[in-house]
Protein backbone atom coordinates (compact mmCIF):
# COMPACT_ATOMS: atom_id res chain seq x y z
CA UNK A 1 0.00 0.00 0.00
CA UNK A 2 0.99 3.32 -0.93
CA UNK A 3 0.13 7.15 0.04
CA UNK A 4 -0.25 8.55 -3.56
CA UNK A 5 -0.25 12.55 -3.85
CA UNK A 6 -1.15 13.83 -7.60
CA UNK A 7 1.24 17.14 -7.77
CA UNK A 8 -1.03 18.43 -11.03
CA UNK A 9 -4.16 16.74 -10.33
CA UNK A 10 -6.71 19.34 -11.92
CA UNK A 11 -4.69 19.42 -15.59
CA UNK A 12 -5.18 16.74 -18.57
CA UNK A 13 -2.43 14.46 -17.59
CA UNK A 14 -3.39 14.94 -14.07
CA UNK A 15 -7.24 13.85 -14.88
CA UNK A 16 -6.16 10.71 -16.37
CA UNK A 17 -3.60 9.75 -13.28
CA UNK A 18 -6.61 9.91 -11.23
CA UNK A 19 -9.41 8.14 -13.38
CA UNK A 20 -5.53 4.94 -13.79
CA UNK A 21 -5.04 5.34 -9.85
CA UNK A 22 -9.07 4.07 -9.37
CA UNK A 23 -9.43 1.79 -12.80
CA UNK A 24 -6.32 -0.31 -12.04
CA UNK A 25 -7.27 -1.07 -8.63
CA UNK A 26 -3.84 0.87 -7.33
CA UNK A 27 -3.25 0.18 -3.76
CA UNK A 28 -3.81 3.11 -2.16
CA UNK A 29 -3.26 4.19 1.31
CA UNK A 30 -6.12 6.30 2.02
CA UNK A 31 -7.01 9.04 -0.15
CA UNK A 32 -4.84 10.31 -2.51
CA UNK A 33 -3.63 13.44 -2.26
CA UNK A 34 -4.83 16.39 -5.19
CA UNK A 35 -1.85 19.39 -5.62
CA UNK A 36 -2.34 22.09 -8.01
CA UNK A 37 -1.95 25.49 -8.09
CA UNK A 38 -3.62 28.71 -5.50
CA UNK A 39 -6.03 28.82 -8.24
CA UNK A 40 -7.50 25.47 -7.66
CA UNK A 41 -6.73 25.25 -3.99
CA UNK A 42 -9.98 24.52 -1.98
CA UNK A 43 -11.72 23.22 -4.87
CA UNK A 44 -12.97 19.71 -5.07
CA UNK A 45 -12.71 17.05 -7.35
CA UNK A 46 -14.34 13.50 -7.84
CA UNK A 47 -12.71 10.37 -6.31
CA UNK A 48 -14.46 6.62 -6.51
CA UNK A 49 -18.15 7.91 -5.16
CA UNK A 50 -17.39 11.05 -3.42
CA UNK A 51 -15.21 14.22 -3.47
CA UNK A 52 -11.44 15.26 -2.77
CA UNK A 53 -10.24 18.81 -1.89
CA UNK A 54 -7.39 19.87 -4.00
CA UNK A 55 -4.55 21.68 -2.14
CA UNK A 56 -2.11 24.13 -3.06
CA UNK A 57 1.23 22.78 -3.17
CA UNK A 58 3.69 23.25 0.16
CA UNK A 59 6.50 21.17 1.87
CA UNK A 60 3.83 19.75 4.06
CA UNK A 61 1.99 18.25 1.18
CA UNK A 62 3.85 15.80 0.96
CA UNK A 63 4.47 14.78 4.56
CA UNK A 64 3.74 10.84 4.92
CA UNK A 65 3.22 10.31 0.92
CA UNK A 66 4.96 7.43 0.09
CA UNK A 67 5.05 8.42 -4.15
CA UNK A 68 4.22 11.40 -5.98
CA UNK A 69 3.73 11.75 -9.52
CA UNK A 70 4.23 15.08 -10.90
CA UNK A 71 2.54 16.56 -14.13
CA UNK A 72 2.16 20.11 -13.43
CA UNK A 73 5.23 21.63 -15.55
CA UNK A 74 8.90 21.58 -15.44
CA UNK A 75 9.24 24.67 -13.39
CA UNK A 76 7.09 23.33 -10.44
CA UNK A 77 9.05 19.87 -10.75
CA UNK A 78 12.04 21.62 -10.52
CA UNK A 79 11.40 23.15 -7.19
CA UNK A 80 8.92 21.03 -5.94
CA UNK A 81 10.09 17.69 -6.58
CA UNK A 82 13.11 17.69 -4.70
CA UNK A 83 11.44 19.06 -1.79
CA UNK A 84 8.96 15.91 -2.11
CA UNK A 85 11.94 13.23 -2.33
CA UNK A 86 13.74 15.30 0.73
CA UNK A 87 10.57 14.39 2.97
CA UNK A 88 10.55 10.60 2.02
CA UNK A 89 8.39 10.42 -1.35
CA UNK A 90 9.39 8.79 -4.51
CA UNK A 91 9.14 11.39 -6.98
CA UNK A 92 7.84 9.97 -10.71
CA UNK A 93 8.19 13.42 -12.96
CA UNK A 94 6.37 13.65 -15.85
CA UNK A 95 7.96 16.86 -16.77
CA UNK A 96 11.29 17.42 -19.09
CA UNK A 97 13.41 18.80 -15.93
CA UNK A 98 15.27 15.77 -14.96
CA UNK A 99 15.09 13.37 -17.64
CA UNK A 100 18.69 14.05 -18.43
CA UNK A 101 19.85 13.86 -15.67
CA UNK A 102 22.42 11.18 -15.27
CA UNK A 103 21.33 10.31 -11.72
CA UNK A 104 17.42 9.99 -12.37
CA UNK A 105 16.22 7.40 -14.58
CA UNK A 106 14.19 7.20 -17.19
CA UNK A 107 12.01 4.64 -17.56
CA UNK A 108 9.26 3.41 -20.02
CA UNK A 109 7.86 0.58 -18.16
CA UNK A 110 8.09 -2.39 -21.29
CA UNK A 111 11.11 -1.15 -22.02
CA UNK A 112 13.59 -0.37 -19.27
CA UNK A 113 12.08 -1.15 -15.95
CA UNK A 114 15.08 -2.52 -14.13
CA UNK A 115 16.40 0.97 -14.22
CA UNK A 116 13.47 2.48 -12.06
CA UNK A 117 15.41 1.15 -9.08
CA UNK A 118 18.28 2.98 -9.62
CA UNK A 119 16.96 6.69 -8.11
CA UNK A 120 19.97 8.15 -5.62
CA UNK A 121 17.94 11.35 -5.95
CA UNK A 122 14.55 9.18 -5.32
CA UNK A 123 13.20 10.99 -8.55
CA UNK A 124 11.97 8.89 -11.90
CA UNK A 125 11.61 10.54 -15.00
CA UNK A 126 8.62 9.85 -17.40
CA UNK A 127 9.43 10.25 -21.02
CA UNK A 128 7.92 12.92 -23.34
CA UNK A 129 4.89 11.18 -24.66
CA UNK A 130 6.17 11.29 -28.14
CA UNK A 131 9.56 9.45 -27.40
CA UNK A 132 7.74 6.99 -25.52
CA UNK A 133 5.23 6.11 -27.96
CA UNK A 134 7.59 5.40 -30.02
CA UNK A 135 10.10 3.32 -27.80
CA UNK A 136 7.47 0.76 -27.25
CA UNK A 137 7.95 -0.21 -31.00
CA UNK A 138 11.85 0.84 -31.34
CA UNK A 139 12.84 -1.83 -28.01
CA UNK A 140 11.78 -5.35 -29.63
CA UNK A 141 13.00 -4.41 -32.97
CA UNK A 142 16.27 -2.83 -31.90
CA UNK A 143 16.65 -6.45 -29.62
CA UNK A 144 15.77 -8.48 -33.44
CA UNK A 145 17.81 -6.40 -35.58
CA UNK A 146 20.13 -3.47 -33.69
CA UNK A 147 19.07 -0.39 -34.53
CA UNK A 148 21.41 2.57 -35.64
CA UNK A 149 19.79 5.41 -37.37
CA UNK A 150 15.49 6.73 -36.74
CA UNK A 151 14.07 9.31 -38.98
CA UNK A 152 11.21 10.16 -36.97
CA UNK A 153 8.07 12.64 -38.03
CA UNK A 154 5.57 13.03 -35.34
CA UNK A 155 1.97 14.17 -35.85
CA UNK A 156 0.90 15.46 -32.56
CA UNK A 157 -2.40 16.21 -30.95
CA UNK A 158 -2.90 19.80 -29.70
CA UNK A 159 -3.77 17.50 -26.18
CA UNK A 160 -0.04 16.80 -25.74
CA UNK A 161 0.43 20.63 -24.69
CA UNK A 162 -2.38 20.17 -22.14
CA UNK A 163 -6.09 21.74 -21.70
CA UNK A 164 -5.46 24.91 -22.93
CA UNK A 165 -4.31 23.07 -25.95
CA UNK A 166 -6.86 21.30 -26.48
CA UNK A 167 -9.73 24.59 -25.88
CA UNK A 168 -7.75 26.10 -28.64
CA UNK A 169 -8.41 23.61 -30.65
CA UNK A 170 -11.75 23.40 -30.09
CA UNK A 171 -12.18 26.97 -29.65
CA UNK A 172 -10.90 27.41 -32.99
CA UNK A 173 -12.69 24.85 -34.49
CA UNK A 174 -16.24 26.06 -33.72
CA UNK A 175 -15.57 29.73 -34.93
CA UNK A 176 -13.59 28.67 -38.30
CA UNK A 177 -16.16 26.07 -39.30
CA UNK A 178 -18.68 29.17 -39.61
CA UNK A 179 -17.16 30.75 -42.37
CA UNK A 180 -15.93 27.32 -44.50
CA UNK A 181 -15.72 30.15 -47.25
CA UNK A 182 -12.85 31.92 -45.81
CA UNK A 183 -10.73 28.36 -45.70
CA UNK A 184 -10.80 28.29 -48.97
CA UNK A 185 -10.48 31.96 -50.56
CA UNK A 186 -8.33 33.64 -47.70
CA UNK A 187 -6.77 30.85 -45.72
CA UNK A 188 -4.07 33.43 -44.60
CA UNK A 189 -6.65 35.80 -43.21
CA UNK A 190 -8.37 32.89 -41.38
CA UNK A 191 -5.38 31.83 -39.93
CA UNK A 192 -4.50 35.19 -38.74
CA UNK A 193 -8.16 36.06 -37.48
CA UNK A 194 -7.99 33.34 -34.49
CA UNK A 195 -6.83 33.84 -30.75
CA UNK A 196 -3.16 31.52 -30.95
CA UNK A 197 -2.24 31.23 -27.85
CA UNK A 198 -0.69 28.08 -26.58
CA UNK A 199 0.24 27.22 -30.13
CA UNK A 200 2.14 29.74 -32.79
CA UNK A 201 -0.48 30.06 -35.25
CA UNK A 202 -3.77 28.90 -35.80
CA UNK A 203 -3.98 25.01 -34.90
CA UNK A 204 -7.71 23.99 -36.13
CA UNK A 205 -7.86 23.12 -39.82
CA UNK A 206 -3.73 23.59 -40.07
CA UNK A 207 -0.41 21.56 -39.60
CA UNK A 208 2.09 23.21 -37.96
CA UNK A 209 5.80 22.43 -38.32
CA UNK A 210 6.12 23.40 -35.14
CA UNK A 211 6.09 21.92 -31.13
CA UNK A 212 7.76 23.19 -28.37
CA UNK A 213 10.52 26.13 -28.54
CA UNK A 214 12.74 26.38 -31.29
CA UNK A 215 16.21 26.05 -29.73
CA UNK A 216 19.90 25.74 -31.63
CA UNK A 217 20.70 23.88 -34.67
CA UNK A 218 17.06 25.24 -35.68
CA UNK A 219 15.60 22.45 -34.10
CA UNK A 220 12.58 22.39 -31.36
CA UNK A 221 13.09 21.35 -27.78
CA UNK A 222 10.72 18.32 -28.35
CA UNK A 223 13.08 16.88 -31.10
CA UNK A 224 16.07 17.09 -29.37
CA UNK A 225 13.90 15.26 -26.66
CA UNK A 226 13.33 12.53 -29.55
CA UNK A 227 17.57 12.26 -29.98
CA UNK A 228 18.28 12.27 -26.66
CA UNK A 229 15.94 10.52 -24.71
CA UNK A 230 15.74 7.80 -27.15
CA UNK A 231 19.13 7.56 -26.78
CA UNK A 232 19.15 7.26 -22.81
CA UNK A 233 16.35 4.79 -22.73
CA UNK A 234 17.55 2.33 -25.15
CA UNK A 235 21.20 2.69 -23.46
CA UNK A 236 22.46 3.39 -27.16
CA UNK A 237 24.57 6.96 -26.91
CA UNK A 238 25.88 6.88 -30.75
CA UNK A 239 21.91 6.12 -31.71
CA UNK A 240 21.68 8.59 -35.34
CA UNK A 241 17.69 10.01 -34.89
CA UNK A 242 16.56 13.04 -37.27
CA UNK A 243 13.48 14.53 -35.57
CA UNK A 244 10.67 16.17 -36.92
CA UNK A 245 7.41 17.37 -34.70
CA UNK A 246 4.50 18.27 -36.02
CA UNK A 247 1.41 19.76 -34.54
CA UNK A 248 -1.89 18.64 -36.04
CA UNK A 249 -5.56 19.26 -35.02
CA UNK A 250 -6.52 16.23 -33.28
CA UNK A 251 -7.53 16.12 -29.50
CA UNK A 252 -6.11 13.39 -28.26
CA UNK A 253 -3.36 10.98 -29.86
CA UNK A 254 0.22 10.90 -31.08
CA UNK A 255 1.34 9.38 -34.11
CA UNK A 256 5.13 8.86 -35.84
CA UNK A 257 5.94 7.85 -39.21
CA UNK A 258 9.62 5.93 -38.34
CA UNK A 259 12.41 5.04 -40.74
CA UNK A 260 14.34 3.15 -38.55
CA UNK A 261 17.53 1.21 -39.66
CA UNK A 262 19.05 -1.11 -38.47
CA UNK A 263 22.86 -3.38 -38.12
CA UNK A 264 21.12 -6.40 -39.53
CA UNK A 265 18.90 -6.73 -42.50
CA UNK A 266 15.35 -6.29 -41.51
CA UNK A 267 12.15 -8.02 -43.29
CA UNK A 268 8.35 -7.20 -42.74
CA UNK A 269 7.77 -10.85 -41.55
CA UNK A 270 10.77 -10.70 -38.61
CA UNK A 271 9.76 -7.44 -38.27
CA UNK A 272 6.31 -8.32 -37.26
CA UNK A 273 7.46 -11.99 -35.22
CA UNK A 274 9.05 -9.35 -33.27
CA UNK A 275 6.74 -6.58 -32.75
CA UNK A 276 3.84 -9.39 -32.07
CA UNK A 277 5.96 -10.63 -29.19
CA UNK A 278 6.43 -7.31 -27.61
CA UNK A 279 4.49 -6.22 -24.24
CA UNK A 280 2.22 -2.71 -24.34
CA UNK A 281 2.05 -3.24 -28.28
CA UNK A 282 -1.24 -3.73 -30.68
CA UNK A 283 -0.31 -4.42 -34.20
CA UNK A 284 -2.93 -2.95 -37.15
CA UNK A 285 -1.62 -3.68 -40.37
CA UNK A 286 -3.34 -5.42 -43.40
CA UNK A 287 -3.99 -5.45 -46.64
CA UNK A 288 -6.41 -7.70 -49.08
CA UNK A 289 -5.89 -9.42 -51.60
CA UNK A 290 -6.01 -6.60 -54.56
CA UNK A 291 -3.23 -4.41 -52.01
CA UNK A 292 -6.52 -1.95 -50.53
CA UNK A 293 -5.56 -0.97 -46.52
CA UNK A 294 -7.92 -2.17 -44.51
CA UNK A 295 -6.16 -1.91 -41.18
CA UNK A 296 -3.91 1.06 -39.97
CA UNK A 297 -4.07 2.54 -36.49
CA UNK A 298 -4.94 6.45 -36.27
CA UNK A 299 -4.78 8.91 -33.09
CA UNK A 300 -8.78 9.33 -32.84
CA UNK A 301 -8.78 5.73 -32.81
CA UNK A 302 -6.01 5.47 -30.23
CA UNK A 303 -7.65 7.80 -28.09
CA UNK A 304 -8.65 6.75 -24.38
CA UNK A 305 -6.44 2.83 -24.94
CA UNK A 306 -3.75 1.88 -23.10
CA UNK A 307 -1.72 0.27 -25.77
CA UNK A 308 0.12 1.68 -28.46
CA UNK A 309 -0.83 0.96 -32.22
CA UNK A 310 1.30 -0.06 -34.96
CA UNK A 311 0.62 -0.22 -38.74
CA UNK A 312 2.01 0.49 -42.25
CA UNK A 313 5.14 -2.11 -41.29
CA UNK A 314 6.72 -2.10 -44.46
CA UNK A 315 10.52 -2.92 -45.86
CA UNK A 316 11.97 0.11 -47.15
CA UNK A 317 12.15 -0.06 -50.94
CA UNK A 318 16.04 0.67 -51.40
CA UNK A 319 17.85 -0.22 -48.27
CA UNK A 320 17.55 -4.27 -46.76
CA UNK A 321 18.47 -2.85 -42.94
CA UNK A 322 15.65 -0.36 -43.06
CA UNK A 323 11.80 -0.46 -42.29
CA UNK A 324 8.95 2.51 -41.90
CA UNK A 325 6.52 1.97 -39.62
CA UNK A 326 3.30 4.09 -38.34
CA UNK A 327 3.14 4.43 -34.32
CA UNK A 328 0.36 5.49 -32.74
CA UNK A 329 -0.47 6.16 -28.86
CA UNK A 330 -2.49 7.99 -26.34
CA UNK A 331 -0.12 11.06 -25.25
CA UNK A 332 -1.89 11.25 -22.05
CA UNK A 333 -2.26 7.76 -21.30
CA UNK A 334 0.73 5.62 -22.13
CA UNK A 335 2.81 8.78 -23.31
CA UNK A 336 2.06 10.15 -19.55
CA UNK A 337 -0.22 9.39 -16.93
CA UNK A 338 -0.39 5.19 -17.51
CA UNK A 339 3.42 4.80 -17.87
CA UNK A 340 3.80 7.31 -14.77
CA UNK A 341 1.63 5.00 -12.89
CA UNK A 342 2.96 1.85 -14.29
CA UNK A 343 6.48 3.27 -12.72
CA UNK A 344 4.70 3.46 -9.34
CA UNK A 345 3.44 -0.02 -9.54
CA UNK A 346 6.83 -0.98 -10.13
CA UNK A 347 8.54 1.05 -7.15
CA UNK A 348 5.43 -0.92 -4.85
CA UNK A 349 6.45 -4.02 -7.30
CA UNK A 350 9.97 -3.65 -4.78
P1 LIG B 1 -4.27 24.60 -11.84
O1 LIG B 1 -5.43 23.88 -12.46
O2 LIG B 1 -4.54 25.01 -10.43
O3 LIG B 1 -3.73 25.70 -12.70
P2 LIG B 1 -2.22 21.15 -17.96
O4 LIG B 1 -1.01 20.31 -18.27
O5 LIG B 1 -3.50 20.53 -18.38
O6 LIG B 1 -2.06 22.56 -18.44
O7 LIG B 1 -2.29 21.24 -16.34
C1 LIG B 1 -1.26 21.82 -15.57
C2 LIG B 1 -1.40 21.41 -14.12
O8 LIG B 1 -0.36 22.04 -13.38
C3 LIG B 1 -2.70 21.84 -13.47
O9 LIG B 1 -3.11 20.88 -12.52
C4 LIG B 1 -2.29 23.13 -12.77
O10 LIG B 1 -3.09 23.49 -11.67
C5 LIG B 1 -0.92 22.74 -12.29
N1 LIG B 1 -0.14 23.93 -11.95
C6 LIG B 1 0.10 25.01 -12.74
N2 LIG B 1 0.81 25.93 -12.06
C7 LIG B 1 1.03 25.44 -10.81
C8 LIG B 1 1.70 25.91 -9.63
N3 LIG B 1 2.30 27.09 -9.61
N4 LIG B 1 1.70 25.11 -8.54
C9 LIG B 1 1.11 23.91 -8.55
N5 LIG B 1 0.45 23.41 -9.64
C10 LIG B 1 0.41 24.15 -10.74
C1 LIG C 1 3.57 18.05 -26.72
N1 LIG C 1 5.07 16.24 -26.13
O1 LIG C 1 2.92 17.26 -27.42
C2 LIG C 1 4.63 17.57 -25.79
C3 LIG C 1 4.13 17.72 -24.39
O2 LIG C 1 8.36 16.87 -22.67
O3 LIG C 1 6.72 16.21 -21.46
C4 LIG C 1 4.99 17.07 -23.34
C5 LIG C 1 6.29 17.79 -23.12
C6 LIG C 1 7.19 16.91 -22.35
O4 LIG C 1 3.39 19.26 -26.73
Amino acid sequence: MAKVALVGATGAVGREMRRLLDTRDFPLDGEPVFLASERSAGTTLPWKDGEVEVRAISPEAFDGVDIALFSAGGARSREWGPIAAERGAVVVDNSSAFRMDEQVPLVVSEVNPDAARQRPKGIIANPNCTTMVLMVAAKPLHEAFALTDMVATSYQAAGGAGQSGIAELLAQTTELAENPELLRTDGAAAEAGVAAETFSKAIAFNVLAHCGSFTDARYTDEEWKLVNESRKILDLPALRVSPTCVRVPVVVGHAINARMSFADPVSREAALDALQQAPGLVIEDGVDAEGETLAYPTPLGSAGRDEVLVGRIREDLFDPHSLNLWVVGDNLLKGAALNAVQIAELVLDE
